[in-house]
């Protein structure tokens, strides 16, 4: 970021904004962190079940908790703290934003290529959505350089669609990397770590390529993603949507999280 962009210049420049230094505070991070446990063991307080569970138990792979804001209140709490919603409106410069899905992320360390996410751009998954829809990644722990953090390609967002969006189940990423630059050599490459403090945040588009690498530190890397819509999104008929957008008249299951009052003249 040059030192007079704002938040959502550096966004739309870059594909994502990173914000190291922390959002939410250290209390509501340790409530939801005291939960993983339980979480991880089947147990909910919230009387709903997550809409799926990935890898829990595995030593190595990535753990992944789909729609963790459902079953715990602590992670309820967390994901509709308006700070984040303010957030999430600076960096898109968005009048209304709304959450549909969150997704707990666990990678143990010692996995090696096991826990790694393969480059991808999260529209690919999403094809239910068009217009605009992001992630807010949220660092419920410490991220440093070695623990195998979130990585943006930037200015990816902007590449035309010969570059391939990608697949976040290829773990090697090197190879990937190679076949990428095959594909269009011209593209620049240029990958930013999102090292973050607890409580920290990477903000990436639906079109920015992203991916992890192994976790080779002793401690598991701790991560909530929050993903949005805006305003400025529809939701696509007759796509298969996995029931992502049939809840979006919901208050809990889908809140909004922010919405600009406009103020007439
Ligand atoms: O946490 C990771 O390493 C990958 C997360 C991801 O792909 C995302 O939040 O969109």
């Amino acid at each position: 970021m040059t030192p007079c962009q704002s938040p959502h210049e550096t966004y739309v420049e870059k594909g994502f904004y990173l914000h190291p230094e922390p959002i939410v505070s250290g209390s509501l991070l340790r409530l939801a962190i005291e939960r993983i446990s339980a979480l991880m063991n089947g147990t909910y307080d919230m009387g709903a079940k997550p809409w799926r569970r990935w890898n829990i138990g595995h030593p190595y792979k990535m753990q992944k908790i789909d729609q963790v804001h459902l079953c715990d209140r602590a992670f309820y709490s967390l994901v509709t703290q308006p700070v984040i919603g303010e957030w999430i409106a600076r960096v898109s410069s968005a009048d209304l934003v709304q959450v549909w899905a969150t997704q707990l992320l666990v990678k143990p360390p010692g996995g090696g290529k096991l826990g790694a996410v393969g480059w991808h751009m999260d529209r690919k998954d999403w094809p239910f959505w068009q217009g605009e829809i992001l992630t807010m990644w949220l660092a419920l722990d410490d991220v440093r350089p070695d623990c195998g953090p979130l990585l943006y390609v930037q200015g990816s967002h902007r590449w035309p669609d010969i570059a391939a969006p990608g697949d976040a189940y290829i773990q090697d990423l090197e190879a990937q990397e190679k076949r990428l630059k095959q594909l269009a050599p011209h593209l620049a490459w240029r990958e930013v770590p999102a090292l973050l403090r607890a409580g920290g945040a990477g903000f990436h588009s639906a079109d920015t390529l992203h991916g992890s690498r192994a976790n080779r530190t002793d401690c598991p890397r701790i991560g909530l993603a929050i993903s949005v819509r805006t305003e400025r999104s529809r939701v696509k008929s007759g796509v298969e949507d996995y029931g992502y957008t049939s809840y979006l008249d919901h208050p809990s299951i889908a809140p909004i999280i922010y919405r600009r009052e406009r103020i007439d003249p």
